[in-house]
């Protein structure tokens, strides 16, 4: 008669310990809400966070950025004449009200269910992510804050939520009488440590299995702990969340500095003698194809800068120093105050891998470094030009490559625009035909001549090769139908077909792109017109696509005359090579 003897003793306790935890999930599921608003409220400030130390739009601002993209018009104007000038702030505050429901509702979910709490967050993120990266502002790299937002809140919900509802799995509900249940029920109530068979039972298999020491507790304490957890923890997430806002919301303003770049974007000084426009036929007859000036939003971003510098162009000064004649200083105001020139320019990072996107080309605005050098009077012995960051970065290069016609630059502006802050506002170097890391110094704050044995930029001792032109490369961009059937230019089926892509041979040029469909010959592609023998170059090659899986492969060939070698190489010491190759399935 064990079961009897358990059941006579248990009354009374499980009687007054059921009201308990009548109240204690009572609290829990009065806690829901509050747990989803601060996992929302936390996000969003990590998100604000994320958006301000990397420069990108927080997942608010992609959020609003997108529903004025998507608005019609008549609410768009509804939205003007009621909120005027304040429209954007009205639409923020729309959109946090909206965050703080959802997030409540999501918590609700979660103290029941915490997976479906989680699906919840996942779906905040899926339209976070969605409104980050399409429409006129998207951007992939805003997608990065709204990662940082949905991690941050899942993190919290979880700190928040999971201990009760893991606890939940081993209560019975409250009301129901537990002498009336089998075995499994009455130790999974876990309150008789008293009988060792029914304690024992409680941590075997079954729905008692894996009981915490927490839910051992009498449950008067069980609930106070848990009160005092989520006290504490509330606290602490509505602390990282306000810390987070004002930090990121300050990075994002840095009031004056945005401000000052704003206006340096309007009042950018003319080129000498502007450019023509792109070239249309620079641009290859491949709808989808990669442009051929790359958008400072999907602009690559390379550096070693935790927090992007937001330098104030009204203190910045830029220095040329070391073995020259006459030292300079110039404020932000007399470099634009000199002749100014554009040229056209593909970065790439050294970091490259075979057919990867660590490239991009930019119409740049900037001084000729010649220019500053030859005002500065660079001695003959000054091998080296080090170009130093506000934060202390270096990079450094021949000398020789500054002065032998190539047009490197001291550049202000980007495709138009005063350079982004990621991109090194207020100035930075550009020097065609050598990778980025020895070069294309940005938050430029000091061109230093000295010589080569002198000093060794910031990637050398890291083991990356002192000297370092771009190698020739090719990659293969889009296979696409050339008269899409049903409207799915993506949809591949046996036909007429394009390959195409862009090679680069920064200040050598491209002579030749060839194309191979699997064991077949080389084909030589057609060349998009040369803007610049200092930017990539568009190829595309007709192809008579047949059903199956076929490998293509690409391989260029500069105009000094040098093939692309098939042989893969690493990017470390001095960039990779190998011929970029893509598997298609056609049909
Ligand atoms: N101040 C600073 N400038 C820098 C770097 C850096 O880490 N710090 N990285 C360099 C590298 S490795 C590359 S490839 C280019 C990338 O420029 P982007 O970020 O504008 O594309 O910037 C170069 N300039
Ligand atoms: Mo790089």
């Amino acid at each position: 008669m064990k079961l009897g003897v358990v059941t006579v003793s248990v009354v009374p306790q499980t009687q007054s310990s059921a009201s308990l935890r009548g109240r204690a999930d009572g609290a829990r599921v009065a806690r829901g809400p509050a747990a989803g608003i601060l996992a929302g409220l936390t996000g969003l400030g990590l998100g604000e966070l994320a958006a301000g130390i990397a420069d990108r739009a927080s997942p608010i601002v992609s959020v609003g950025n997108s529903v004025i993209d998507h608005v019609p018009l008549s609410v768009k104007q509804f939205a003007i004449s009621t909120f005027g000038s304040n429209d954007k702030q009205a639409l923020i505050g729309g959109i946090l009200v909206l965050t703080v429901v959802y997030a409540a509702v999501v918590g609700a979910v979660a103290v029941r269910r915490f997976a479906w709490g989680l699906a919840g967050v996942a779906g905040f993120g899926v339209i976070g992510l969605w409104a980050a990266v399409t429409g006129r502002t998207g951007d992939g790299g805003n997608a990065g804050p709204v990662l940082v937002a949905v991690a941050a809140a899942a993190v919290v919900l979880a700190l928040l939520v999971r201990p009760w509802t893991q606890g939940r799995v081993h209560r019975p509900a409250s009301g129901q009488a537990p002498w009336g249940s089998d075995q499994a029920r009455l130790s999974s109530s876990g309150q008789a440590p008293w009988d060792p068979d029914q304690a024992h039972s409680g941590y075997g298999a079954g729905p008692g299995a894996g009981l915490s020491a927490e839910s051992m507790l009498p449950d008067g304490r069980e609930a106070g702990l848990e009160r005092r957890h989520f006290l504490i923890g509330s606290a602490g997430a509505l602390g990282v969340a306000g810390l987070a806002t004002l930090g990121g919301r300050s990075l994002q303003r840095n009031g004056k500095v945005v401000a000052a770049r704003a206006k340096a974007a309007q009042g950018l000084p003319a080129a000498a003698h502007p450019l023509p426009a792109v070239d249309p036929a620079a641009t290859a007859p491949v709808p989808g194809l990669t442009p051929f000036i790359t958008p400072n939003a999907d602009f690559y971003r390379i550096d070693t800068a935790i927090a992007v510098p937001r330098v104030d162009p009204a203190t910045w000064r830029l220095k040329i120093t070391g073995m020259v004649d006459r030292p300079l200083s110039i404020s932000y105001r007399e470099l634009l105050a000199r002749p100014m020139v554009e040229h056209d320019c593909t970065l790439m990072c050294v970091s490259n891998p075979v057919g990867g996107g660590l490239v991009g080309n930019a119409r740049w605005l900037g001084v000729p470094l010649v220019d500053l050098l030859n005002e500065a009077g660079v001695r003959p012995e000054a091998t080296q030009i080090v170009g130093e960051s506000v934060d202390g970065w270096t990079g450094g290069f021949p000398t020789a490559l500054a002065l032998d016609g190539r047009q490197a630059l001291v550049a202000v502006a980007m495709n138009g625009e005063a350079l982004p802050f990621r991109h090194g506002f207020p100035a930075r170097l550009v020097v065609p035909g050598i990778y980025g890391y020895v070069s294309a110094t940005k938050w430029l704050s000091e061109i230093r001549l000295n010589r080569l044995e002198d000093e060794n930029g910031y990637w050398i001792p890291r083991g990356w090769a002192k000297m370092a032109p771009i190698k020739t490369a090719s990659r293969i961009d889009r296979i696409a139908m050339q008269s899409p059937a049903d409207g799915s230019a993506d949809r591949l089926v046996a036909g007429p077909a394009f390959v195409a892509g862009v090679a680069w041979a920064q200040h050598r040029g491209i002579a030749k792109v060839e194309v191979r469909i699997d064991d077949g010959k080389w084909e030589e592609a057609n060349l998009a017109t040369v803007d610049d023998l200092d930017t990539w170059r568009q190829w595309w090659l007709p192809w008579a696509a047949t059903s199956g899986r076929h490998i293509v492969a690409v391989r260029a060939t500069d105009a000094t005359g040098a093939t692309q070698p098939e042989e893969r190489t690493d990017v470390a010491p001095d960039g990779a090579t190998g011929w970029h190759t893509v598997n298609v399935k056609i049909g």
